[in-house]
């Protein structure tokens, strides 16, 4: 069988293995690590680490989107994010940028990076134009609303089922205007307008969206671990590493982890009792 690999702007990415995607948030108000890294060389430096601890893509962030989080402009993103791309444009590690705005997009491509990730899965008009002219991946999430309302009593149907038509959709859109070839992941936005249930089901069921596409997860952190142990956010690596290894075992292809010397050292363990991933 031919081994899956992911194009990724300047890198062709295999699959064989679960890839560690490190977060990096340049934000002053993230959930989880808000204000440490909104200096550039503070930020600079995590991802210097993050890249010895073994990350395979660094996802860099300018935009908190934790619930009840405000918005920023399109300028005060780019302000953030473009002294830490500059930085690490030559570092040898892929480099995402999380963002929602279509000219945050264009900006973050012509300076160098590798993938766009967008929560909001490339809804917003011209999201789609932005990435189809060049060559980066694409991570598209879904979302439930928007962060300053999604944890309002989010319902669904079937919540797998309504994800997937979901996730498939704007595949379809994306591969139609041209991201075609192994350029998308797809994510079931743990956290993003779901409650503690709809979080676990989506887990569980992980292999019905690896269908669509290669999947990312990011369960790091998050509160569904904080509702599941009790701990607060400072204190919730094991159970981000028991979730990241569930959601490994149901075929995640890639994991977005703030913690990436615990992340890899669980995933090495696992790896090697389980031989073929
Ligand atoms: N989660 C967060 C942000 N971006 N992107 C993808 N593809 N998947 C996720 O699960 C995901 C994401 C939220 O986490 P974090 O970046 O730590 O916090 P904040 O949004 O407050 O910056």
């Amino acid at each position: 069988m031919s081994i899956p690999i992911l194009r990724c702007g300047r890198f062709g990415l295999t699959l064989q293995r679960p890839l560690l995607m490190g977060v990096l948030n340049v934000t002053p108000d993230s959930f989880s690590d808000g204000g440490r890294f909104s200096e550039p060389a503070a930020a600079i430096d995590a991802a210097r680490r993050m890249i010895d601890e073994g990350a395979d893509l660094l996802d860099i962030g300018a935009e908190s989107t934790r619930p009840g989080a405000a918005p920023v402009s399109a300028d005060d993103e780019w302000r953030r994010l473009a002294p830490v791309l500059e930085a690490l444009a030559g570092c040898g590690c892929p480099l995402s940028v999380d963002t929602r705005k279509p000219e945050t997009m264009r900006r973050a491509i012509a300076a160098g990076c590798d993938l766009i990730n967008d929560i909001g899965g490339f809804r917003e008009p011209d999201a789609i134009a932005a990435v189809a002219g060049s060559a980066v991946a694409v991570c598209v999430m879904h979302m439930r609303g928007e962060p300053a309302t999604m944890q309002q009593a989010p319902e669904y149907r079937d919540v797998v089922a309504d994800v997937r038509e979901f996730l498939r959709a704007r595949v379809d859109a994306l591969r139609g205007a041209g991201v075609v070839g192994p350029r998308i992941l797809v994510d079931p936005g743990i956290g993003f307008g779901k409650t503690l249930e709809h979080n676990l089901e989506l887990i569980r069921r992980l292999p019905a969206l690896a269908e669509i596409a290669p999947v990312l997860v990011g369960v790091s952190r998050k509160s569904m671990i904080g509702a599941l142990t009790g701990r607060d956010v400072s204190q919730r690596l094991p159970g981000s590493l028991a979730a990241m290894l569930a959601a490994v075992a149901r075929g995640a292809a890639v994991v977005r982890v703030h913690d990436v010397a615990a992340s890899r050292d669980a995933l090495a363990v696992w790896s090697s009792i389980e031989g073929s991933r």
